[in-house]
């Protein structure tokens, strides 16, 4: 069924907190470390976590727009980040960086930037489930402000020819979607790629805390499966500024087992060989889409947003 081998060696390189102080150029040198690692590993593809370059911001109520705009990258690369783009192209490693964006007519997204061997932009994708609340809960022992400090992206989730495959972004709650993978299975996508910074503790629901690991993998392994695709799923994990977040980078075949998995909750990075055509198996023969799905059948889906 697979045919000739079609192989990506692809490494998800996991972070460890950042703290609130640390500087870009202290970040990037972590970036580095790990994209040297992924080297050493024969990676082609070294896939980083949502917003990389800075500590998870949308924890805190900032109300100072200076001390906000901080956050955020007006380019990219940005002088500081430049080294990144420089190294990766030297060894013609491609890579995939999430930050956040502030657009010079001043849109603010949280975006997932893809970039060839070659140092060549590919895509940027902007994060179309924004979770959290609008308005600062001074109730909660911290804040998950993504709702204020990010617009939705305005485009829906995206496929790009690229590594030898198809390639497709998301970003942290997007994987907990069924739709987000299901839009790139329609694109015949073969690797998706997902960021992401998870606060272990739930506030709404704390009953949840303790599933935080097993609702992850479970999202992106049933996406990898019912699409018959590969995911890489990165975190930023580990006690970050009082908070801790859930780790567990891992990377997923299209059968839906995990192929390589983090092991701790610091700077990390696991690679798999991943052979693309093993994608094939699963999209022609139980997720064959053009002789089993029944569109007409799931009209509600797009028809309404709410529980009727
Ligand atoms: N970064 C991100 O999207 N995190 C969310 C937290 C949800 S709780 C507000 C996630 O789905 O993991």
């Amino acid at each position: 069924m697979r045919g000739k081998a079609r192989e990506l060696v692809v490494g998800a390189a996991q972070l460890g907190p950042i703290a609130r102080h640390e500087t870009r150029t202290e970040v990037v040198e972590r970036l580095l470390a790990l994209l040297h690692r992924g080297h050493e590993q024969g990676c082609e593809l070294v896939v980083y976590p949502e917003l990389a370059l800075t500590t998870f911001f949308p924890r805190w109520w900032i109300e100072d727009p200076r001390e906000l705009d901080g956050f955020y990258e007006t380019e990219m690369p940005s002088p500081e980040v430049a080294p990144l783009f420089a190294t990766a192209a030297r060894l013609g490693i491609g890579f995939c960086l999430g930050y956040a964006e502030l657009t010079p007519d001043g849109h603010r997204y949280n975006t997932y930037l893809l970039v060839d061997g070659r140092g060549n932009e590919v895509a940027k994708y902007r994060k179309v489930h924004i979770p959290g609340h609008e308005r600062h809960e001074p109730q909660r022992p911290f804040q998950h402000l993504e709702r204020a400090y990010f617009e939705p992206g305005p485009e829906t989730f995206g496929t790009w020819s690229a590594f030898r495959g198809e390639i497709g972004l998301a970003l942290c709650n997007d994987r907990r979607w069924p739709e987000t993978y299901r839009v790139m299975g329609l694109a015949d996508v073969e690797m998706i790629l997902i960021g992401y910074n998870t606060p272990i503790h739930y506030f709404p629901d704390p009953t949840q805390d303790p599933l935080a690991g097993f609702h992850n993998h479970l999202v992106m392994q049933a996406g990898a499966y019912q699409n018959g695709t590969f995911v890489v799923g990165v975190a930023k994990g580990g006690m970050e500024e009082g908070v801790r977040s859930l780790a567990e980078s891992c990377i997923i075949a299209p059968s839906g087992e995990i192929l390589a998995q983090a092991s701790t909750e610091s700077d990390e990075l696991v690679s798999a060989t991943c052979d693309l055509n093993w994608c094939v198996a699963y999209k022609k023969t139980l997720f064959d889409f053009a002789r089993y799905r029944r569109p007409e059948m799931y009209q509600a889906i797009t028809r309404r947003q709410e529980v009727r």
